[in-house]
């Protein structure tokens, strides 16, 4: 039993896409997989004398399902009330003085019960899945104890048996310092690598992150972190080069990191460290923009060194509070120097290599999960210049559409 989506125009993103799309596309679709992807007139005869439907979607632009590789999606609370401050003048260190900052979210975080987390996180999630994610990272992070960061570890792998998406989860408990280990630093981060293993057996880890910066932790204490994941086969991925150099790209080189992620202070040593591991460098100008950073990720020398570039939203209540992913592929183009096609590259085939799912999604080919995106669109640079609308009319996800929109309800 298959359906036919033909009259598409297609942006697969397959094969390091040359930038060009398929005019009169089809998509065959078996169950949750594709089975055949090209122009209408080579479709076998005997695909399409199988088929059980068809649809027409009269020559719309269809892209993989939007992937956005990097979030902090589940936590308590917001912090509007410091982003009025910041307006106000107040910096870093005065907010935190004042009881703002990542301790304000642990704290409400922690005081959040399990549902209340939950509704909070899936009314996020909605808003990213009508604009076509199809695959989301989330990050625990808020808790910073062992319970805590489990409960945001469950709370996320509990929105994906609720909601039409693919969740990959991070394991981020080395993203501040939590308030019982004042001044401990080592300690906590003993305490970080010690509650690993019991999270992997129950499941909940992807991916292990960490935040190497001057205000987060050192190279050091990010090496014991990374080696705690390594020990037990998991993922390395970093918070790198951010807000100061770290050199914290290099050291995930070194232990063949899916991805570093903001790179704002990347050098030239670190571009080739992550060049020759194969590592995808994740772009967040929304953290960018919203902390009115100035100094731009090298985007140049990551482009002459084929390093692969995803982009993300970073969502998260202190940095960036951004729920659109397709303002991100705009922020991409305007503030970052990638061309449309480079941004939609990035959150789709490069986004599914950030999290390790590159062989099975983030592109439109056969063999690979049914996760497309219809738009109202008749090319990807639409999708990049398009500012606050919502061009996504269809969304599908491992074969199943996503609940359709009624006209003009955004
Ligand atoms: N970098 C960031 O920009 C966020 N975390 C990180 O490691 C900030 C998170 C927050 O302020 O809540
Ligand atoms: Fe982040």
């Amino acid at each position: 039993m298959t359906t036919i989506w033909h009259n598409a125009t297609l942006a697969t993103m397959a094969d390091n896409a040359p930038e060009r799309v398929v005019e009169r596309g089809a998509l065959v679709v078996d169950q949750d997989r594709l089975r055949w992807v090209g122009p209408i007139e080579q479709l076998p005869s005997a695909l399409r004398r199988t088929a059980a439907d068809e649809i027409d979607v009269a020559g719309a632009l269809v892209t993989p399902g939007l992937i956005d590789c990097h979030t902090h999606l589940v936590y308590g609370n917001h912090r509007a009330r410091e982003f009025e401050m910041r307006l106000q003048g107040w910096n870093y260190e005065e907010i935190a003085r004042a009881g703002g900052g990542i301790r304000a979210t642990v704290a409400a975080t922690r005081a959040s019960d399990d549902d209340r987390l939950y509704g909070q996180a899936s009314s996020r999630l909605q808003t990213m899945l009508s604009q076509g994610i199809t695959t989301i990272e989330i990050k625990s992070g808020y808790g910073l104890s062992r319970d805590h960061e489990a409960r945001m570890l469950r709370v996320a792998r509990r929105l994906a048996t609720t909601h039409p998406v693919g969740i990959r989860t991070s394991y981020l408990a080395a993203h501040a310092l939590a308030p019982e280990f004042e001044g401990r630093a080592d300690a906590y981060i003993d305490a970080v690598c010690a509650w690993l293993p019991g999270l992997h057996a129950e499941g909940l880890v992807d991916a292990v992150d960490a935040f190497c910066d001057n205000v987060g932790f050192s190279l050091e204490q990010t090496r014991r972190v990374f080696e705690a994941a390594q020990a037990l086969g998991l993922p390395v991925k970093l918070h790198a080069e951010q807000l100061s150099n770290q050199h914290g790209a290099a050291l995930a080189a070194q232990f063949g990191a899916l991805s570093c992620d903001h790179l704002e202070h990347l050098d030239e040593a670190g571009v080739q460290a992550i060049a020759a591991s194969g590592t995808v460098a994740v772009l967040l100008p929304g953290a960018y923009y919203f902390l009115r950073e100035t100094r731009l990720p090298p985007v140049r020398q990551l482009r002459a060194a084929r390093v692969p570039i995803a982009i993300a939203t970073d969502h998260n209540p202190g940095s960036s509070p951004v729920l659109s992913p397709l303002l991100m592929l705009n922020m991409a183009c305007v503030l970052f120097g990638l061309t449309p096609w480079e941004a939609l590259l990035g959150v789709t085939a490069n986004a599914a290599r950030a999290l390790g799912i590159g062989a099975t999604h983030g592109v439109l080919a056969a063999g690979k999960h049914a996760d497309f995106v219809v738009w109202d669109a008749g090319h990807p640079r639409e999708l990049a210049y398009c500012i606050g609308g919502n061009p996504c009319r269809r969304s599908v996800r491992s074969g199943v559409e996503r609940e359709r929109r009624t006209r003009g309800n955004p």
